[in-house]
């Protein structure tokens, strides 16, 4: 039986990439939110040119970045358009690999529209070859499509919680719309019936629209569904299905109401469940409002003001030298398409997870210790796909006299994060970790370093059904 990687019937996310019509594959094969594959190899960055907001959601607190895009508790500095475009040719020069610059807090970028327009204005004179994307609530989405369409903005988020009104207003106590504050069912309603007919006036006019959803246990759960096959029904492309973040020291409603965060469990049964109506992003790092890297990283230390006053920037030889790092890392995205791993697995095997740590590129590369998180692969008879990355508090090891204190309660939390996987792939391990990990059923696996993540999962899924190991559930695994 010969299997593809990442067969895209096979596959729930969006890795379909090559089947789809050209003019949208050329939009999506370098943006690292809009494909999958393309986020192991891609950079983003964020500028933070947007402070204000013009709606209250539960999950936030005014004091943070948007956390409808974003990560809760972080505080991103804002800048001024002309400081955003120097610091978009700063990171442009330094970091080829960066294809994508958003808009996306710390407030509503379509309730900032002078600072919003003019940013990507300038941008679309002065960067021509940079992706533009932009992320919102909806709320000002009809009276902004016009203006999103003139800067060529080919990328848009909304924000949709939910299609019900009452269910709105458990998520919204207001919004502020012709210059009044409207509260309840009553906001909630203006708010769906922008974003709804935002979502329609760009697909009419050809924009793709990635459409994300916070998921709230308790409040929008069982409806997150039926916005899927809403959303996809009107043309969204992508859905991304977010854990809302609700810690009491962040001093949102949810965080200080004892509001429950869902498991990495329920997110993923959330995510298949959806998945039969439209394509899902499992790979979202719910970034800052000023982040800048691969979307698993944050490099945003590097740019600051003072350090970006003292670089000299020239800006068509960075263009020219990102025009060829890109067009190389297309074509190894396309040779990497190409079935080659064969595979003996009978269709009755049973799936089976595995963690990965990798610095990116598509490979494992990346020594235990020092993940900050771990994606997660499914490998089954129909082939292997991913399906999602848990957050780890902190690495093992973070190298330094300080490697090793604490070991106990990071394995814990690690192991806890690693819940339903029962094989770590990396480029290396130590020995405790090693214990630890095969203590707890996860089999530690150093021996496919430096190989392609796909190729290597199903590579340790061959070997499993060699042993016999997927005739056994994991449990029995365990005992044997
Ligand atoms: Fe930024 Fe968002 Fe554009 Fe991506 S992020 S504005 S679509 S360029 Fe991406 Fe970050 Fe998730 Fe956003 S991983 S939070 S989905
Ligand atoms: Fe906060 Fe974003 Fe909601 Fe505004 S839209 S309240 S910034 S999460």
């Amino acid at each position: 039986m010969k299997l593809p990687v990442l067969e895209p019937a096979a596959s729930t996310s969006n890795d379909a990439v090559k089947e789809l019509p050209e003019a949208i594959r050329a939009k999506v094969a370098n943006h690292p939110c809009f494909s999958e594959k393309a986020h192991h190899y891609f950079a983003r960055m964020h500028v933070a040119v947007a402070p204000a907001c013009n709606i209250q959601c539960n999950y936030c607190n005014r004091k943070y970045d948007c956390s409808n895009e974003s990560r809760p508790g972080v505080v991103s500095e804002v800048l001024t358009p002309v400081q955003a475009v120097q610091k978009v040719k700063a990171v442009a020069a330094e970091i080829p690999q960066m294809s994508v610059l958003g808009i996306a807090g710390p407030g509503d970028p379509l309730a900032n529209p002078e600072r919003t327009f003019d940013t990507f204005r300038r941008l679309s004179e002065e960067t021509p070859d940079i992706k533009l994307c932009v992320s919102t609530n909806g709320l000002n989405l009809p009276d902004s499509v016009e203006e999103l369409c003139k800067h060529n903005i080919d990328h848009v988020t909304i924000t949709i919680n939910c299609l019900d009104p009452k269910i709105g207003a458990r998520i919204y106590p207001w919004i502020f719309w012709n210059h009044q504050r409207v509260r309840g069912v009553e906001a909630a309603r203006i708010l769906i019936e922008q974003q709804q007919k935002g979502l329609e006036m760009l697909v009419e006019r050809g924009v793709l629209v990635k459409v994300n959803s916070v998921l709230i246990p308790g409040i929008n759960d069982q409806h997150l569904k039926e916005v899927s096959r809403v959303v996809k029904e009107k043309g969204a492309f992508l859905h991304n299905v977010m854990p809302i973040i609700a810690e009491p020291q962040h001093g949102t409603y949810f965080g200080l109401t004892g509001q429950r965060e869902p498991t990495a469990a329920e997110l993923q049964e959330l995510q298949e469940a959806c998945a039969g109506d439209m394509n899902m992003m499992r790979h979202c790092r719910q970034c800052r409002a000023d982040a800048v890297g691969l979307l698993g990283e944050d490099r945003g230390q590097e740019f600051t003001l003072d350090k970006i006053a003292a670089m000299e920037i020239d800006y068509p030889a960075a263009m020219h030298k990102r025009a060829e790092v890109h067009q190389e890392i297309l074509e190894k995205l396309d040779a990497a398409d190409k079935p080659v791993v064969p595979l003996q697995v009978p269709e009755s095997s049973r799936p089976v997870q595995m963690a990965v740590a990798t610095k990116g590129q598509g490979l494992i590369n990346q020594h235990f210790g020092h993940a900050t998180e771990f994606l997660v692969y499914e490998a089954s008879p129909l082939g292997v796909r991913f399906v999602g990355h848990r957050q780890i508090e902190r690495p093992y090891c973070e190298g330094g006299a300080s490697c090793g204190e604490d070991a106990e309660s990071l394995m814990t939390n690690i192991v806890e994060q690693l819940e339903g996987c029962e094989v770590l792939l990396c480029s290396k391990v130590g020995f405790e970790p090693w214990s630890a990990l095969e203590a707890a059923g996860i089999q530690p696996n150093g021996e496919h370093a430096l190989e392609p993540i796909e190729e290597a999962v199903l590579a340790v899924y061959q070997q499993m059904q060699t042993k016999g190991q997927l005739n056994l559930n994991a449990a029995d695994l365990q005992s044997a």
